[in-house]
């Protein structure tokens, strides 16, 4: 029989957050990933699962506490099963988003849900936003996911505002008489006709019985999809968005990554050139700071850190994990991170801290096809570099064409913060970085 320790795991940007319910009590048998206490910051509630199966030993700590990473959550008795706490693919929740970021969409270890602390909302408002509204227990929680009650709509009438069950039962009952709309359904009917296109005098969103031209199938779109697609469209629309196209010159740079893979077979590592993109972007947000900035009211942030977001897709939609301190990394370090980030991506397993922080993000292409597109800023930052396939080119040297790899370079920026010579400047530099690497050295 073994003594494990259950710690608290990496919960994100949140500090001394306080232990708001103990879900579980000494003796009683624990599942592997089952929710042992709930905690609150100002900004979400939030269930910390058990990284080990067995017998509640000992639980250390109590309500009222306040917990960081790495505190001594509780002792289980028992066989260790899984050490980690990587989580499983995202259960269908309503949780709310831990950071606005455009693909930060994964579920953290633990499911999130809005936290209270806000003024007091009318028992449904459709309009509220999700961070800011009432939290329920994970029961509720269940309730309502069963019903399909959106809970981020109700204000609670429990103990310090928690919605309760009979909070969702109220919601339901108003519901089916049609006493109230939930936000959903009045978006449906707004998109059905009579809108203006939510104040924008635009012409209601069509609605057509497409089988009435031939056989259809309907599907539910993923979670993670519609949080990354609201993420985007947010963006799209918010964003006054332009992008420049150019071109790279990669020839040399892709004989020399051919021979390094061929050198460096056996390391396991294989480099692909958005490790280089990576790298030489990083010397590009040096040279030009205002593409490595996010705004905050009247001020621009400029920060002095380079972490790098990529786009990985998965089977369940866009993600974008965050490559950290980019400047200080080597081509084989970044190379075996993105490996590593992405499979974790693939397999849904990213944390929330693995998806934010970045402060410019690639979007590449590169390994499917096409030539250019126009890639969506990931709020808050302003740029995004988008990257296709490369082709052999017939370049002009002043006396002959010459073949040479041409890599197709997509940059979309904010114009409230870059304007369009910055933007010139950045891919020509870019580019002369991927042309030859030794100006990173300048
Ligand atoms: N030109 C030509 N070939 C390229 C290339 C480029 N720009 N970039 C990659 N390749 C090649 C690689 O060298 C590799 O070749 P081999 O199989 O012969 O070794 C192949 O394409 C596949 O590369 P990859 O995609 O596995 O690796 P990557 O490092 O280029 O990209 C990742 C990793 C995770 C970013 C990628 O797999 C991915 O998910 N891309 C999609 C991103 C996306 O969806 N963007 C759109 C967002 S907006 O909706």
């Amino acid at each position: 029989m073994s003594v494990i320790e259950i710690k608290v795991p990496d919960i994100g940007d949140f500090k001394d957050v306080a232990v708001i319910e103990i879900m579980v009590k000494p003796g009683d048998p624990i599942r592997l990933e089952q929710s042992l206490v709930t905690v609150e910051s100002d900004k979400a509630a939030m269930e910390i699962p058990s990284s080990h199966a067995g017998v509640l030993k000992e639980l250390k700590v109590k309500v009222g506490d306040k917990v960081n990473i790495g505190d001594l959550l509780a002792i289980l008795e028992g066989a260790a099963t899984v050490a980690s706490l990587a989580p499983a693919a995202a259960p269908a929740s309503p949780a709310a988003l831990p950071t606005p970021e455009l693909a930060a969409v994964a579920l953290p270890p633990v499911a999130v849900a809005p936290a209270s602390a806000t003024p007091a909302l009318p028992a449904h408002n459709p309009t509220a936003l999700q961070l800011q509204l009432p939290h329920a227990s994970p029961s509720v929680r269940k309730f309502a996911r069963e019903l399909g009650v959106p809970l981020h709509e109700l204000k609670g009438r429990g103990l310090k505002g928690r919605i309760t069950e009979a909070d969702v039962q109220s919601f339901t009952r108003s519901v089916m008489s049609g006493a109230v709309q939930t936000a959903a359904a009045a978006a449906q009917s707004r998109s059905a006709g009579g809108n203006d296109g939510a104040g924008l005098g635009l012409l209601p969103w069509p609605v057509v019985d497409f089988a009435k031209f031939g056989p259809i199938e309907r599907k539910d779109r993923s979670r993670i999809k519609k949080i990354s697609a609201a993420n985007l469209h947010r963006n799209w629309v918010m964003i006054p968005h332009v992008t420049n196209h150019d071109d790279a010159d990669i020839t040399d740079l892709e004989a020399f990554r051919v021979a390094t893979n061929r050198e460096n077979e056996k390391s396991g590592i294989k480099v692909t050139m958005l490790a280089f993109l990576i790298k030489a972007c990083v010397a590009a947000l040096k040279k030009f700071p205002d593409f490595n900035a996010s705004i905050d009211g009247e001020q621009l942030v400029l920060k002095q850190y380079f972490h790098i977001g990529f786009a990985a897709d998965t089977p369940n939609g866009l993600m974008v994990p965050v490559i950290r301190d980019v400047d200080q990394k080597g081509i084989f370090q970044i190379s075996q991170e993105m490996g590593e980030l992405a499979k974790k991506a693939r397999d849904g397993k990213l944390s929330p801290a693995e998806m934010s922080g970045a402060g410019f993000t690639i979007s590449s292409l590169g390994g499917i096809g096409g030539r250019y597109f126009t890639p969506i800023i990931n709020a808050p930052e302003v740029a995004i570099l988008g990257v296709c396939k490369s082709t052999m080119e017939p370049v002009w040297d002043g006396k002959a064409f010459q073949p040479r790899l041409m890599l197709p370079l997509s940059l979309s920026w904010d114009h409230r913060v870059i304007d369009g010579a910055s933007a010139a400047r950045f891919n020509v530099y870019l580019g002369q970085i991927l042309g030859d690497f030794r100006r990173v050295l300048l």
